[in-house]
């Protein structure tokens, strides 16, 4: 099985956690594989909140309703993919750049449903350099901070987020206290969001294994 066949086999698991409703819809090639699978029972959801332009567009191509977040209530569940996960459910998000959106949509839904293939399942976090999303002219103080919490930040070349703002991707970071470094950045000035999902981690983990999806609670 390919990794893409393991990424279509959890986002066609993940349908079976639609079962009415408003839900949220994540980013990335996995949520894409998602959308695509939910649009086969989609008049099973009153509609979705996007956590990204590219979803919403997608979404929409599917014919299936898009909302706006603050015209809705408590989302049923969120669905969405993650760069790195550990079986605490804490995750590093934010490789597609949509992290604050994402982590926006996640905040207001009952359920997360991460689906990742089997490559995603880390020991501690921290491989993949960790996005933080950051105001422009903050960019360089940010980056001192973040310097000072043991990391490297990069910046994102060419790439502006759907709020505007830039992407600083953080390296060498190996993340055993994934709760307190989130906290940490967050306390940043100029930081919005950083890609650790530790405070609202996922609740359910769909996993694509060469053997089948794994599921874990
Ligand atoms: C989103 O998509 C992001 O938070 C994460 O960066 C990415 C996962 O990518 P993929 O599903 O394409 O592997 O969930």
């Amino acid at each position: 099985m390919t990794q893409d066949e393991m990424k279509q086999a959890v986002a066609r698991a993940a349908v079976d956690y639609a079962k009415g409703g408003i839900i949220g819809v994540g980013t990335g090639s996995t949520a894409n594989h998602f959308i695509d699978a939910l649009a086969e029972v989609k008049g099973r959801i009153d509609g979705a909140v996007a956590s990204s332009e590219a979803t919403a567009t997608r979404l929409k191509g599917h014919g299936i309703p898009v909302l706006d977040l603050n015209s809705v209530g408590e989302l049923e569940i969120y669905v969405d993919g993650a760069d790195e996960i550990t079986e605490h459910f804490a995750m590093v998000k934010g490789g597609g750049g949509a992290l604050t959106r994402e982590k926006i949509v996640a905040a207001c839904s009952k359920q997360f449903i991460c689906i990742a293939d089997e490559s995603k399942l880390v020991g501690v976090l921290g491989t993949f350099p960790l996005p933080v999303e950051v105001i422009p002219m903050a960019r360089s103080y940010v980056a001192r901070e973040l310097v000072k919490l043991g990391g490297q930040p990069r910046l994102r070349e060419g790439f502006t987020t759907d709020n505007g703002n830039l992407i600083l991707d953080v390296h060498g970071m190996s993340i055993v206290d994934p709760v307190s470094l989130e906290t940490a950045i967050n306390q940043i000035v100029g930081v919005v969001t950083n890609g650790l999902f530790a405070r609202r981690g996922a609740d359910v983990l769909l996993l694509g294994t060469p053997s089948g999806v794994k599921t874990y609670k």
